[in-house]
C-alpha cells in the first residue's frame, strides 16, 4: 500500500564517503516520504537482532567489526511499494553485479563495504523499523505533492 515503510541504513563507509546526502536524494527524487532519520553508533546487540539470520555465516565477525567502526544514519522510507523499489534503487548486495545506476552500482566495488542497507521483505521491515526506532520517532504527515505522485 502507499503507507507501505522500509528501513534504510546508510553503513559506515557511506558516512564516511560523505554519500549521505546523495542517498537521500535518491530516495526524494523518486517520489518516496521520509518519515524518520537519525545517526548513531549501532551496538552488536542491536545488529546481533538485525542480522539474525547471519550469524552463522563466516562474513558475520568482519560485518559486526565494520557495521560498529562508525556511525551509522538509519532512515525510515514510506510509500507505495517502497520495500521493493529500495532493493532497486540499492542494488544487488554484491556490487560486481549490482547495475549501474544503483547506489551500490555507482559507489561501491566489493560485497564487505557495500555503503547502505534496505529491508528486503515488508516482513522484515516492520520488524527492523520496530528493532531500530521507537514509535515516537517516526512522523506521520503528507507530502504536499501526494495527489500528484498518487492516484
Ligand atoms: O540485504 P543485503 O544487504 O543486500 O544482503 P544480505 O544477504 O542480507 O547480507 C547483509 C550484508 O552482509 C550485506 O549487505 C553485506 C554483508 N555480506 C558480506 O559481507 N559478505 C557476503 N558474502 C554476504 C553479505
Ligand atoms: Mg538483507
Amino acid at each position: 500500500g502507499v503507507r507501505e515503510r522500509t528501513l534504510i541504513a546508510v553503513k559506515p563507509d557511506g558516512v564516511h564517503r560523505r554519500l549521505i546526502g546523495q542517498i537521500i536524494q535518491r530516495f526524494e527524487m523518486r517520489g518516496f516520504q521520509l518519515v524518520g532519520l537519525k545517526m548513531l553508533r549501532v551496538s552488536e546487540e542491536l545488529l546481533s537482532q538485525h542480522y539474525t539470520s547471519l550469524c552463522k555465516k563466516p562474513f558475520y565477525p568482519s560485518l559486526l567489526h565494520y557495521m560498529t567502526s562508525g556511525p551509522v544514519v538509519a532512515m525510515v522510507w514510506e510509500g507505495h511499494n517502497v520495500v521493493r523499489s529500495s532493493r532497486m534503487l540499492v542494488g544487488d548486495t554484491n556490487p560486481t553485479q549490482a547495475l549501474p545506476g544503483t547506489i551500490r552500482g555507482d559507489f561501491s566495488v566489493h560485497i564487505s563495504r557495500n555503503v547502505i542497507h534496505a529491508s528486503d521483505s515488508v516482513e522484515v521491515a516492520q520488524k527492523e523499523i520496530a528493532l531500530w526506532f521507537q514509535s515516537s520517532e517516526l512522523i506521520e504527515w503528507e507530502c504536499c505533492d501526494h495527489d500528484n505522485l498518487y492516484e
